[in-house]
């Protein structure tokens, strides 16, 4: 296996940083043992957790506005996967990339298998794109793609949905995530009940074309780039057409695709109940669909979607295996950087979540005890189980702190002399 960071160098900055992490780790473990907890528990389901990364996310994003490129940013999904080596490499949750076409195509995807299976990694959900026309297009999708009033649009729109679905197949991905921009920007311009009717028709063609154990992941958005209606703009829609479309249909929530305030976490226990729970796009947001970094806003809410995560896995109601993975633009940080962070982040609610003591927090509930229960997630929330999260991490190869690794190493700097500059671009003009 191809390591892009030297394993020794990772090696040797942990042995200098063992003592004071033991340490810790000996203290914070004293600390759970008081309360009934074993710490060696809790890193052992730390170790079994992981969040895929999006392709999309290793380059610089941008906004309305600008792109202000980073020297040494992937420009190809090859060099995309290598960022994402080193994100698995020094932090150990992110063994999965999750691919978006046609950004990533190549030509040969059972040997682009091989070359993220070299650095370490396979392939999560493949998402399609239809909210973007490319060059050579026949059909443009600037009025809607799976709800169009023109069936061939609709007719493109589901083939590029089976074409997502092929590679997949080749890549070893199980699921196919469909977020579709379609909606409206004016009252009026659409037939709202119709444009509905015509998605889910047209939804019945991509499912139809599911492979066996494979599921088909809807993500819903409120606004954006539809700012009157979405046709799948909440969890509502979401799950209306999850719940028609069939078993192998579920609904993905991605966290900043709702209104501002919303009760995310109460959306999870409403989808897990109604079995259709499919997965995650983690990210944070201040106004909007910001793609922020995830628990750089409000680590709470991604603390209170893990506690409903995590009764949602101790009452499975049938199964229960949530695809999880992060969606964030980076427009200001290495995305290396912000994906490590996040995935801490992540991994650190996931862990946190399972401190709550649940069967003190439900006799709270039942005793309508309202400070009680709320002290008892809260006592979770405040524990710091950033030793957990670092020795999971050095047991398994990874840099106990992996920001100082990262910047070490220099990858970035070497890579900004080997990889040609993406040049400026994005932005309105
Ligand atoms: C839409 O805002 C979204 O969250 C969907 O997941 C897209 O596929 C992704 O962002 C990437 O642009
Ligand atoms: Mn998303």
């Amino acid at each position: 296996m191809t390591h892009p960071i030297s394993a020794e160098m990772i090696a040797e900055r942990n042995a200098a940083a063992l003592p004071a992490l033991t340490d810790d780790y000996a203290a914070l473990g004293r600390k759970l043992e008081r309360r009934g907890i074993a710490i060696d528990a809790v890193k052992d389901r730390a170790k079994a957790w992981s969040v895929a990364v999006p392709s999309w996310g290793a380059g610089r994003g941008g906004t309305r506005f600008a792109k202000f490129p980073l020297a040494g940013e992937p420009t190809n999904i090859h060099e995309k996967l290598e960022d994402c080596a080193v994100i698995q490499q020094l932090g150990r949750t992110t063994p999965r990339v999750s691919p978006h076409f046609p950004w990533d195509c190549v030509e040969d995807y059972g040997a682009l298998r091989d070359e993220a299976a070299s650095l370490g990694l396979g392939f999560d959900a493949v998402n399609s794109n239809t909210f973007q026309d490319q060059a050579g297009q026949a059909q443009t999708y600037a009025t809607g793609s799976l709800s169009s009033t023109i069936q061939a649009t609709r007719e493109q729109a589901v083939q590029h949905n089976i074409d997502c679905i092929e590679i997949g197949q080749k890549l070893g991905s199980t699921a196919l995530t469909v977020w579709v921009g379609d909606g409206t920007n004016f009252p009026g311009q659409q037939d709202l009940g119709r444009s509905f009717d015509r998605y889910l028709d047209a939804a019945a063609d991509v499912y139809a074309a599911l492979p066996d154990g494979w599921r088909m992941l809807l993500e819903h958005k409120m606004f954006e780039p539809a700012f009157y209606s979405s046709v799948i703009s909440d969890w509502g829609s979401s799950l209306m057409a999850a719940l028609e479309l069939g078993d192998k249909c579920a609904c993905l929530v991605d966290l900043g695709h709702h209104a501002p305030n919303a009760n995310i976490e109460q959306i999870v226990a409403r989808l897990h109940r109604a079995g259709k729970l499919g997965g995650f796009h983690f990210n944070d947001s201040k106004y909007g669909d910001d793609d922020l970094d995830s628990g750089s806003i409000n680590p709470h809410q991604l603390f209170l979607v893990f506690n409903e995560l995590a009764e949602a896995e101790a009452n499975p109601r049938g199964a229960f295996n949530p695809a999880y993975m992060i969606d964030q633009s980076h427009n200001v940080t290495d995305p290396i950087e912000s994906m490590l962070s996040s995935a801490e982040a992540i991994a650190g609610c996931h862990a946190r979540a399972a401190l709550v003591d649940r069967a003190a927090l439900h006799k709270a509930q039942q005793d309508n005890d309202v400070m009680l229960a709320f002290r008892t997630l809260r006592s979770a929330y405040e524990t710091d189980v950033g030793p957990i999260l670092a020795m999971a991490r050095m047991e398994q190869g990874g840099a106990v702190d992996w920001l100082g690794t990262y910047r070490a190493s220099q990858f970035r700097q070497r890579k900004a002399q080997e990889r040609k500059s993406v040049g400026l671009g994005a932005g309105i003009v």
